[in-house]
């Protein structure tokens, strides 16, 4: 793991470090901290017209992280299985629009870690509480794999579960802070990656939750 002190601004302590993990795989420690109060609102915008909520596995199990979606498309999933769908399911409109603020973050973090022309055309919205957690899984609904997925994280913090191609290698667990961006492309698009349960915390913005967005060409 090699890091590199990108840009350091000591006045208003807004640090910023490049951290990479794996060949494509890069976090932008403290890349929207300036934004977070932005970003916060627009999360809040969208869920006011597609709410958050706990969808249920193919296998009938409840998902304890809630989700929502902005863009052409969004995540869900349900007892027929996983899939991107042009409507929320719950009030059977098209998702909200994904915000300018959204997309040119994740153009911006895709080219700091050499991926140019990223166009993402969906916004995963997650949202955990404490003991809320992602199981070890790939990111393999998507029809393009060549474009990375950005993604960034709001409140309280939490620890990415950093596997590799196959299952049965152990993760690296990853701490990602409010306002990290991470960057998964190229060799590391399809490793196996999770979160570990929420831990207790306290976010000025955001209470005792943590908010992660994933930016995804999808379509
Ligand atoms: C992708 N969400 O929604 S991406 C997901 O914190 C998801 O909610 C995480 O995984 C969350 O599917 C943030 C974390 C991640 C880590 C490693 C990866 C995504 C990756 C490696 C390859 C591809
Ligand atoms: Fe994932």
């Amino acid at each position: 793991m090699t890091r590199s002190r990108h840009s350091l601004f000591t006045e208003d302590t807004l640090a910023e470090e490049r951290v990479d993990l794996a060949p494509g795989a890069v976090l932008l420690r403290g890349f929207v901290t300036a934004e977070v109060a932005a970003l916060v609102d627009a999360v809040n915008t969208i869920a006011a017209a597609s709410p958050f909520r706990n969808m249920i596995t193919p296998g009938g199990h409840r998902m304890s992280v809630a989700m929502s979606n902005c863009g052409d498309a969004g995540w869900v999933t349900d007892r027929t299985g996983y899939r991107y769908d042009p409507r929320d399911p719950e009030t059977g409109k098209p998702w909200p629009p994904v915000p300018d603020i959204f997309k040119i973050l994740a153009v911006r973090a895709a080219a700091e870690a050499g991926f140019a022309n990223f166009s993402p055309d969906v916004g995963l919205i997650n949202r955990y509480e404490p003991g809320t957690r992602l199981s070890l899984h790939q990111d393999r609904d998507e029809h393009d794999y060549r474009a990375p997925i950005v993604s960034v994280s709001l409140g309280i913090p939490a620890v990415f579960l950093f596997g590799g191609a196959e299952r049965s290698e152990r993760p690296r667990r990853i701490r990602v802070e409010n306002g990290d961006v991470a960057v998964w492309g190229g060799p590391a698009r399809m490793f196996y990656h999770g979160v570990a349960p929420l831990k207790d915390g306290f976010d000025p913005l955001l209470g005792n939750r943590r908010i992660n967005l994933t930016f995804r060409k999808a379509l």
